[in-house]
This record gives structure tokens, sequence and C-alpha cells, in this order.
């Protein structure tokens, strides 16, 4: 377990944790010789024998001047237990007021009030601090918190403070592990022969020697080659402790790593510099906070600055909570449900304080009542009810990639939540969108009608390209979505699709009587020509008949899906094509990066480089391929793009 101190200067935090611990963490020259502290201390004491072995308490003892706020929030996001200190002569005072705001909108709820110097006060004092104290709790997270009288000097009240945390640390025990590691790096130096070591709090998952790990937002990839939690040397660090990491790694000098900085599971490094959040306003602010506002954000043991977009408003009034887009100065990492403070620009008082929504909210439409919906949505803690409302509010359907990391989900975590869900997942592994199981229903409808619809308008036709027939959909669905429905719909043979035109499979063209005659004559010479048929004039010529007249034909039967169109004056089979296809896919195998040039497409597949040149052309437009620089690359399957079975004739 983690407590860290809070509370006015000299109110006699220091003082406490060296009762309790024996540890003086005032380390710093100037705190020695100004009598106060500056920055985070560190203490480490036995909580008495638990099962295991005794459990550890950690400490962090913060200053108290106003001055040094900034430290103070570097040391209290992410810990367990806050240790209010108030001292009996002075009583509440501004920073107990402003630290007792702090922990309340960071949202910790176990903690005591530690009543200290009562050495110097009658009884009757002590008394009536604990009554002020009461009030001053009264409608914060740590109402009703216990109060506890004590003197660092006498040792008067310390054992039995003692023995409560104790009892907490060994209620609390161990947090089962969940989601990927991050570290919220407070503090780092050196050791001779060791290397760079950073210390802070985990903020979730667990970590080993060995592990891989990214130094977030750098992202700068270490290794972990020892850990220290609570103090001792360890294999592992969990939730709840407090690690030291001995890390290792390429690029990794004195300075690569500081206060703010996260060390983090590779799928938990996540710049953002956007986030929506949910956040309340101090009812002590004089004034309602406005949109665009410039503030210090704090988050983790970051402090950067940022602006604060009010959604759905212009303002916040004091004491009000409302939801706000911030938008930051640079990129840092963040995930949904951290915690976080909003301090004045001049970093002179505490404003606000709540917590993430959307670690990677969009810059556009931020306020548009969709878009409130689904940030609604998205604050929902229980991930299989947000999933459900997502999955509701978002047509194009959900990235379930986001969705995990938002929520810093494992693998583990997320495939019991899919499965329960009503969804279909489709796209490939590691970027897949989650759609509605009732909305894919209706979309699976909707493609159905339109093409019975338009079979009945078009008997002669093979059926509407892909695209028309999204767009005959209302609303059309987003391509990418769309393009994943047919495929899945062709894979069931629900639909015939070839050549990125859409059929019911019991749909055939009708031709007339004097095309099929045509066709008769036609079909075997372009089967004849294998890859490479004669030109349509050429093919004129040998028929006798009109180029023009020929050209409309061969239209005619491309439409119907007989033969594909390549390029100003060519008609191919579509077998043709898909074995074209076929050779690119296998070239693309063979040569560096994949990479297709159109000299080697000529050569593998024997067609002249003028009909290669239009093959690829094709390619491109049918959305197999794509061009980079002078060459191609695959974007997709051959299968997929030109139908595996659908027949021609
Ligand atoms: N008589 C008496 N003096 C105390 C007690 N606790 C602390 N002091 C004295 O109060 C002064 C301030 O104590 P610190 O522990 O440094 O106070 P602090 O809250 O850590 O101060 P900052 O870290 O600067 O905010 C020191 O001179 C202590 O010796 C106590 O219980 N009784
Ligand atoms: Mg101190």
């Amino acid at each position: 377990m983690i407590v860290a101190t809070s509370g006015h200067i000299d109110h006699g935090k220091t003082a406490l944790v060296k009762a309790l611990t024996g540890v003086d963490t005032d380390r710093l020259p100037e705190e020695k010789r100004r009598g106060i502290s500056i920055d985070l201390g560190y203490a480490y004491t036995p909580a008495g024998d638990a099962e295991g072995g005794p459990e550890i308490l950690g400490f962090v003892d913060v200053p108290g001047h106003e001055r040094f706020v900034r430290n103070m929030l570097a040391g209290v996001t992410g810990i367990d237990y806050a240790l209010l200190v108030v001292a009996a002569d002075d009583g509440p005072m501004p920073q107990t007021e402003e630290h007792l705001a702090i922990l309340d909108l960071l949202g910790i709820r176990r903690g005591a009030v530690a009543l200290t110097k009562i050495d110097r006060v009658e009884p009757a004092r002590v008394r009536e601090v604990a009554e002020l104290m009461e009030v001053l709790l009264d409608g914060t997270a740590l109402e009703g918190a216990p109060v506890f009288p004590v003197s660092s000097i006498t040792g008067e009240g310390v054992p039995a403070l003692r023995d409560h945390l104790n009892a907490v640390a060994r209620a609390l025990g161990d947090r089962p592990s969940r989601g990927h590691f991050r570290l919220a790096v407070d503090r780092r130096f050196t050791v001779p022969g060791a290397g760079l070591v950073v210390t802070g709090t985990v903020f979730s998952g667990s970590v080993a020697v060995d592990d891989r790990l990214i130094v977030s937002p750098k992202g700068l990839p270490v290794r972990v080659r020892g850990i220290h939690a609570q103090n001792r040397e360890s294999a592992g660090g969990h939730i709840g402790q407090r690690c030291a990491l001995n890390i290792v790694g390429p690029d990794l000098d004195r300075d690569a790593v500081h206060r703010g900085d996260w060390v983090v599971a590779e799928p938990a490094h996540a710049p953002t510099a956007r986030m929506d959040a949910r956040i309340r306003l101090l009812r002590s602010e004089p004034r309602p906070l406005s949109h665009w506002t410039p503030v210090h954000l704090h988050l983790g043991a970051v402090d950067v600055g940022a602006r604060v977009a009010v959604l759905g408003g212009r303002q916040i009034a004091p004491g009000e909570t409302a939801p706000v887009q911030l938008v930051l100065d640079r990129p840092v990492g963040a995930l949904r449900d951290d915690r976080l403070i909003l301090r004045d620009q001049s970093a002179m008082r505490t404003m606000a304080g709540g917590r993430v929504i959307d670690p990677f909210a969009p810059a556009r439409g931020r306020s548009r009542p969709e878009r409130l919906d689904i940030v609604a949505a998205m604050e929902i803690d229980d991930p299989a009810a947000a999933l459900e409302a997502l999955l509701g509010r978002m047509p194009g359907g959900v990235d379930l990639a986001r969705f995990a990391l938002a929520r810093n989900l494992t693998e583990a975590e997320t495939e019991a939540l899919w499965k329960k869900a009503a969804m279909v997942r489709v796209g490939r592994a590691g970027a897949e969108t989650g759609v509605s199981a009732g909305r894919w229903q209706a979309m699976t409808e909707a493609v159905l009608a339109a093409l019975r619809a338009w079979h009945a308008r078009n008997r002669d036709r093979f059926g509407p390209a892909e695209n028309a027939l999204r767009l005959a959909l209302d609303p059309p669905p987003p391509p990418a979505l769309f393009a994943e429905l047919i495929a899945a719909l062709a894979a069931r043979g629900t639909v015939a699709a070839a050549n990125r035109q859409v059929r019911l499979p019991d749909h055939r063209a009708e031709m007339a009587d004097r095309d099929r005659k045509l066709w008769e004559r036609v079909r075997p010479v372009l089967e004849q020509g294998g890859l490479q048929p004669p030109a349509v004039h050429d093919m004129a010529g040998e028929f006798g008949l009109d180029p023009d007249a020929l050209f409309a034909f061969l239209r005619r039967a491309a439409a119907q899906g007989l033969a594909v169109h390549i390029g100003r004056n060519r008609f191919l089979l579509p077998h043709a094509v898909r074995a074209l296809g076929a050779i690119a896919e296998e070239l693309a195998r063979k040569t560096e990066g994949g990479m297709i040039t159109a000299a080697d497409f000529r050569d593998a597949s024997g067609i002249g480089r003028n009909l290669a040149i239009e093959v690829l052309e094709h390619f491109d437009r049918a959305g197999l391929t794509r061009r980079v620089g002078d060459a191609r690359r695959m974007v997709k399957p051959a299968a997929e793009v030109f139908g595996g079975q659908v027949s021609s004739a």
C-alpha cells in the first residue's frame, strides 16, 4: 500500500513520516537549510506480519508550501491512502483545504486525518480542530475518515495510527493485477555500475525482470534489468506498489527519462495531446470556467499546459461537473479513467479536476450531439455496458483495438468481452471493427433489397458496382465497413461479387439474341488469346465488324460481368484477369519489399509492355494494388478483389 501525506506547510508531515518509519525524507540540502520540504520524499516500513511475509507500507511525503503544489501533485495521483496532516495549534490553513480539494477531485476515498503537535495545545483545542476537520471533510471523498491525534515529538498517538495503517494495508491486500503495465515516473537517478533507475507508482498491470517496456511518450524501448518493489529487491512489481526499475536501452542516456514520463508495456504506449474528460470546477472558484481557458494539466506525474474546451456549452459554473476536451501543448501518456487536476495558468491555485473519458478525442465535431452521445457511452464504467452503448451509437462501427487501448484492457480481458457482445467483428486481427448484430442484419437486408430492385431494373447487366450499391443504402455505410459486409456475404454465398460488382447469386444477366450470337463468336477468340487477347480493332477486322459497334457490344458484355474492360482498347475474360492478379501476387511475394514493377510484371506474365501497364492500372482502380513511385504494392488478396468462384457464364 502507498500512503501519501498532505496538508499545510510546517504542519508536521515530514516529522510524522519519520515517527512512523524512522526515515527523514527531507534529503535536499536546501530542504535542510530552510527547514521545509520542497520535493517528494519516500520512506518504507514493514506493516507487521501478514500471510506470505510482511506487507510493506510505502510513504510519499509531499511538500506543503503553496509554491510546490506541482510536486505534491506528482506524488499523490495513483496512491491508495491519504494522510491529511493538520497541526493542532494552527488548525486548517489554505493548503489544508487545497490539498483536501485535490484529494477529493482525484477521488481518493481511503484516508485519515493526522492531528499533529498535540503536545503543544490543550485537549479542548484537539477536540475543536478534530471537529473543524470533520466539517471540512463533509461531502468530500474522505467524508467520515478517522482522526488520529498525534505528537511526533512525544510519540503519543503514533502507535494507534501505525496500527490503523497496518490494518488497512492488510485489508486491502494485493489487488488483482489488471491491464498493461504502467508506471508514472516521478524520479530518476543513475547508480554506478547499474545505470539508469526510474521510480514511480505502478498504475496498472505488473512487471518482471527482463520485461521489454517503452518510455512514453518518447517511445524509447528499454529492458528491465532489476526491480525494487516497495524498496526491496524483487523479481517483479505490481499495482499498488512503488517500484524502482533499473532500465537499459539503446537510446537511454541520463536525460532520456523525466518526471512525468511513463514506463509502460508496449501496447499501452499511445501518446495523445487531445482528450475528453469530465471535470468538476471547485465551488470556491471566483468565476465560471469559460471556453478555451489556459490551464496546467496534472495527470500521472506530468504537468503540461493545456486549453479547456467546454463541450456542449460556453462555461462551467463553480461547483458544477461537465464534460470538456483538453487540448494539450504536447503529447503525454493518458488512458481512460486517469485522474487529473487543472490549475490556473500561473500555477497559483487548483481550479478543477476529474478523470479522462476518451484519451483519443477527435478535434472535429467534438461538441456535436452525436459525439456527446458517444462520450456519454464511453463514460460508462462497465466495459460490456459501454461497448453495447457504443455499438448502438456508432453506425460506422466501434474500433475495437482503440476501445481496448483506451480502457487498458489486455487481450485476455477483451476476449471474453468481445464474445459476450452482440456484435459482428470485421477486419483483420488487431484492427477489427465491431458492428452491432442488429445493424449488421439490417445492412444485409438492405443490400439484398437494393440488389433485387437493381436487377429488376437492369435485367441485362451483371449487377451494380459495389460503391453504387453502397450509396443506394440509407445511410450509406462507411466504405471499409461496406467492403467487409460484401466480402462476408460473398463468402457465405449470399451475394456474388467480382470485379467490384455485386449480384444476387441466382441472377443471370440476360443477353439479347443478337448479342448472344456475337458472344459465341467473340468468346473463343478471347479465350484463345489467353492473357493477351487481340485488341478490339484487330478483332473487328477479323469479324468484318465496325470497331465502334464491337466496342459497344463488349462494353455491354463487361456490364454483365462476361468480360473485363482493360485499358482503352482491350477486353479480357474474367478468369484471365484473375490469373494476372495471381501472377502479380506471386511476384510480390518474391520481390524485395513486395514491390512490383511494370517490367517485372511484363516478364512474369509474358504480356506486352503496354498491356502490362494497362493491366496494372486496372489493378490500381480495382483496389488490388497501390502505386508507390514507379512500382506497386499489393493492397488485398487477389481472390478477395476478383472473386474466387464467380463464373462468368
Ligand atoms: N511540538 C511538535 N512539533 C512538531 C510536531 N511535528 C512537527 N513538529 C515541528 O514542526 C516543524 C515542521 O515540521 P515538518 O515535519 O517539517 O513539517 P512539514 O509538514 O513536513 O512541512 P513542509 O514539508 O515544509 O510542508 C518542525 O520544526 C518539527 O519539529 C509535533 O507533533 N509536535
Ligand atoms: Mg515536510
